[in-house]
């Protein structure tokens, strides 16, 4: 292969494949001088780390991808304010290294993984997932990342584990949000086992090819795309296997309002609004919700039988 640019021979290794014919095609269309200048603001993505080795996988959809800047500069991370642009603005303060995250509890193997070993506790694969927020708006995110259950399978959980928190960094000297009593902190959310093992559920490293940026939960985040987006807790620093459902943040903080479930479901409304219908960042008009925002065909098992509206 030709070596046209330091940066085309870092992504021809690491981006997956049709992310990388669609830069290829992109910079043949603009001729080389003007790709070289192109380059220099980074069409797609932002300028962060490259992460290595990552591979393309088939629970990726195939939807057009929210801009990276939308990504990273619309977001919640109430330890970094309130307003959509806060998290970009204030977390630069977050130190993503050192960084440890503790497995424990209810497991054969607890163990505090320091982050970098994390990042080679399963192959990296980027994962292009429907999010939809509580709020009404979604968006389409190339998640980099490995499945939950890797850690989870490791970590051995033992007979009385039947639910798993997970808990987010607590220092105010980072954090300028948590000096503001707005929710209950540290900010813990949790899942049932069983849905922490289904394969779709990951642990974040990285979007759109890149390092997590702070305010997206670096160094580590849950994502769970079936389920409201408050459920995907950010910059994880514990994960804990327990006998009873957890007392989450938002079921502390409203629990009318917040159920432990929080799976997307357009028939069940907020007290407060409805949950039929959603903004895709990026476009006019509003989209029909879809049930556990499309993901039904693969997790409708996990709740057979459960009465959605009681379990919400
Ligand atoms: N620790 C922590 N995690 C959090 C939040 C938060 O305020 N604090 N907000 C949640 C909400 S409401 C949403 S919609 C998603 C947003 O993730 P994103 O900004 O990466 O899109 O993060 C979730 N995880
Ligand atoms: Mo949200």
């Amino acid at each position: 292969m030709p070596i046209l640019h330091p940066n085309d021979i870092v992504s021809s290794e690491i981006t997956p494949p049709e992310i990388y014919r669609e830069r290829r095609r992109f910079m043949q269309g603009m001729g080389a001088l003007a790709a070289g200048a192109i380059l220099g603001v980074a069409p797609e993505a932002g300028a962060g780390v490259k992460l290595a080795g990552v591979r393309a996988s088939a629970y990726s959809i195939d939807e057009d991808k929210t801009p990276y800047k939308d990504v990273t500069t619309y977001n919640n991370f109430y330890e970094f304010g309130t307003g959509k642009g806060d998290p970009s603005e204030n977390a630069g303060s977050l130190k993503t290294r050192p960084w440890t995250v503790a497995v424990e509890g209810e497991v054969a193997n607890p163990k505090t993984y320091d982050i970098d070993a994390l990042l080679k506790l399963a192959p990296l694969e980027e994962r292009v997932y429907r999010m939809r927020c509580v709020e009404g708006w979604s968006m389409v995110i190339p998640w980099v990342g490995f499945p939950l259950k890797e850690l989870i399978r490791r970590a051995a959980p033992t007979g009385n584990a039947r639910y798993v928190e997970f808990v987010t960094l607590n220092d105010p000297e980072q954090m300028p949000g948590l000096r503001r009593r707005i929710l209950s902190w540290p900010y813990l959310e949790g899942l049932r086992l069983d849905e922490a093992m289904h394969p779709l559920a990951i642990l974040a490293v990285g979007l759109y090819g890149e390092v997590l940026p702070n305010q997206n939960g670096a160094p580590i985040r849950l994502v769970v795309p079936w389920k409201y987006g408050f459920k995907s807790a950010k910059s994880i620093v514990r994960i804990r296997f327990v006998e009873k459902p957890p007392l989450t943040t938002w079921m502390a903080a409203a629990p009318r309002e917040y159920g432990f479930y929080s799976n997307v479901n357009p028939e069940v409304d907020h007290p407060r609004w409805s949950q039929a219908r959603e903004r895709r960042i990026g476009e006019l008009s509003k989209r029909d919700t879809l049930m556990f925002n499309g993901y039904g065909a693969q997790v409708a098992q996990l709740y057979r039988g459960m009465d959605l509206q009681k379990f919400f």
